[in-house]
């Protein structure tokens, strides 16, 4: 593995054998059991991290409140030095850390550098923020007084990540809350935690150098800090990325202590080919969305709903496109399919395509494990395509692997139905040069997602818009556009400044 320069990559982020995985900063509290992560790459132990016990926990979260009272009262625009300096830091950490995600993760090395890209681009985006956290003026109905509203940090912000995306999801959070006055309380996923150990200390380094607090970022490690971050009331905002069914566990945890949430939960992507499309524009798009970070994308395109005038031409293209992919080692830049997080996913994918082939699918392009040399992690699987019909119970479900379900629709309002007859609502798309068609499908009677492209795939969306999806999915925004107002308080104010006391509603209170 190390022509591919990891052992380099590990010492630069500061990755040790074992990682003492709870942390704010420079001061490390762990003291629970280890996890180990192993590379589906190949199989190998990467590193060891050690996990919070309840009372790491603790000592964590006096620290981060202690924290919030004076990162609170560093004006905005200073807080987003801080994180122009983090970006900094991460520039010069990119190939580095973008390294480490493909390893642990198993995304290709480009997918982990572009992850990297997006952690950049947030803290430039958080950067032009902390001078925009605006809110509206109103006009009093009463003379001599005036009406604003304004917005204030929230306190500690609990994020709650998948494997996923390691890293980008959880700085989208962090680079906003940060400007916005607000310190982190990080829970990475169990199968990525050296991700979270090399955010942490590129992190702490920038804090230090500046005499921030470190309280201002904090790790906690294990899952059973997940529900010791639900249930703390110390906690006004959860911001939870990972499955739908443990995604309703948290909200409800959250909601019955009046905590907030950003969930972004399951997704099941649809893209619809109308006959009016580029075909060529379809292919890179569908099959980027279909087998990209082998299907293990919140925004992976599931379904493709595809006109049936060219149903035909657009499988055989399909067919002849995926058997040019490559299979194999991620950090080869010659691949583009890396492996599955682990078994217990690649146990899902085949369970996927038995319970399609139980329901009548049909398979368009054949999958299966890949085995033998440069595949011992048994985690390589092949990209697989089903033609099936979008009412299947396991068309309806999120599998997270590289399974595409086509199917044939023959008007576009049928389509737009089929499109949004699933109980995930994140991402959509429409490959159309038709005018009207592209139109209906962003309308009030269009998509129902919370991402709706044209002619672009259902993957790969840029930071700057806001990020995440309806029903199902969650209904959270993260990263741009007006997100950030999820991760701090709103007030109104009213002030008189006159020398009469009017009542609103023109009441009358004379004694
Ligand atoms: C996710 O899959 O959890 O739009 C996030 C995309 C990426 C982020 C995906 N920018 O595919």
């Amino acid at each position: 593995m190390d022509n591919f320069g990891i052992k380099d990559a590990l010492n630069q982020l500061g990755i040790k054998e074992l990682n003492e995985g709870t942390s704010t900063g420079s001061q490390w509290f762990a003291n629970g059991d280890i996890i180990e992560s192993y590379s589906p790459v190949n199989g190998e132990l990467i590193g060891k991290v050690k996990t919070s016990t309840k009372d790491d926990y603790e000592k964590v979260m006096q620290k981060a409140t202690e924290a919030f009272k004076s990162w609170r009262l560093v004006p905005a625009p200073k807080r987003g030095e801080i994180v122009r300096q983090v970006g900094e830091a991460l520039r010069e950490k990119k190939d580095a850390l973008g390294k480490l995600v493909s390893y642990e993760m198993g995304k290709s090395f480009q997918e982990g550098l572009g992850e990297v890209q997006e952690m950049i681009d947030i803290c430039d985006y958080a950067v032009g923020l902390s001078r925009q956290l605006y809110g509206f003026t109103m006009h009093s109905e009463r003379p001599m007084h005036r009406m604003y509203d304004q917005y204030h940090p929230l306190g500690v912000v609990g994020t709650i990540s998948a494997f996923n995306f390691p890293v980008a999801v959880w700085s989208w959070n962090a680079a906003i809350a940060w400007v916005c006055g607000d310190v982190c309380v990080w829970k990475p996923s169990s199968k990525t935690p050296l991700c979270a150990v090399a955010c942490q200390n590129i992190i702490t380094e920038v804090f230090r150098k500046n005499n921030i607090d470190e309280g201002v970022s904090c790790i906690v490690t294990g899952n059973a800090c997940g529900d010791l971050i639900n249930n703390d009331h110390r906690i006004p905002l959860v911001s939870f990325t990972g499955s739908t069914r443990i995604g309703r566990h948290v909200s409800k945890t959250v909601a019955e202590r009046f905590g907030k949430t950003i969930l972004e939960l399951g997704g099941n992507n649809a893209i619809i080919v109308s006959e009016h499309a580029d075909i060529n524009m379809v292919l890179v798009g569908a099959v980027f969305g279909a087998v990209g970070t082998a299907g293990q994308r919140c925004t992976s395109t599931r379904r493709l709903i595809i006109h049936e005038s060219i149903y035909d031409k657009t499988i055989q293209a399909l067919q002849n496109a995926y058997t040019q992919l490559s299979i194999g080692n991620p950090l080869d830049a010659s691949n583009h399919v890396g492996p599955l997080i682990d078994k217990g996913a690649v146990q899902d994918y085949l369970n996927a395509i038995e319970k399609a082939k139980s329901e009548g699918g049909k398979v368009i392009v054949e999958g299966g494990v890949l085995e033998g040399e440069g595949y011992e992690s048994g985690c390589y699987v092949k990209p697989c395509v089903i033609e099936a019909e979008n009412s299947y119970e396991i068309v309806q479900a999120e599998t997270f692997a590289p399974v595409l379900y086509v199917m044939k629709y023959s008007t576009i309002e049928e389509a737009i139905d089929m499109q949004n007859n699933v109980p995930q609502g994140l991402s959509s798309s429409v490959f159309t040069t038709n005018m009207r068609e592209a139109e209906l499908f962003l309308s009030h009677a269009g998509s129902d997602c919370g991402i709706a492209n044209v002619n672009i795939g259902t993957s790969g969306a840029e930071i700057g818009g806001a990020f995440g999806g309806e029903k199902e999915t969650g209904g959270g925004r993260e990263s741009g556009s007006d997100a950030w107002k999820a991760y701090m308080r709103r007030q109104t104010n009213t002030i008189n400044y006159g020398k009469e006391l009017p009542l609103a509603q023109g009441i009358k209170f004379d004694f």
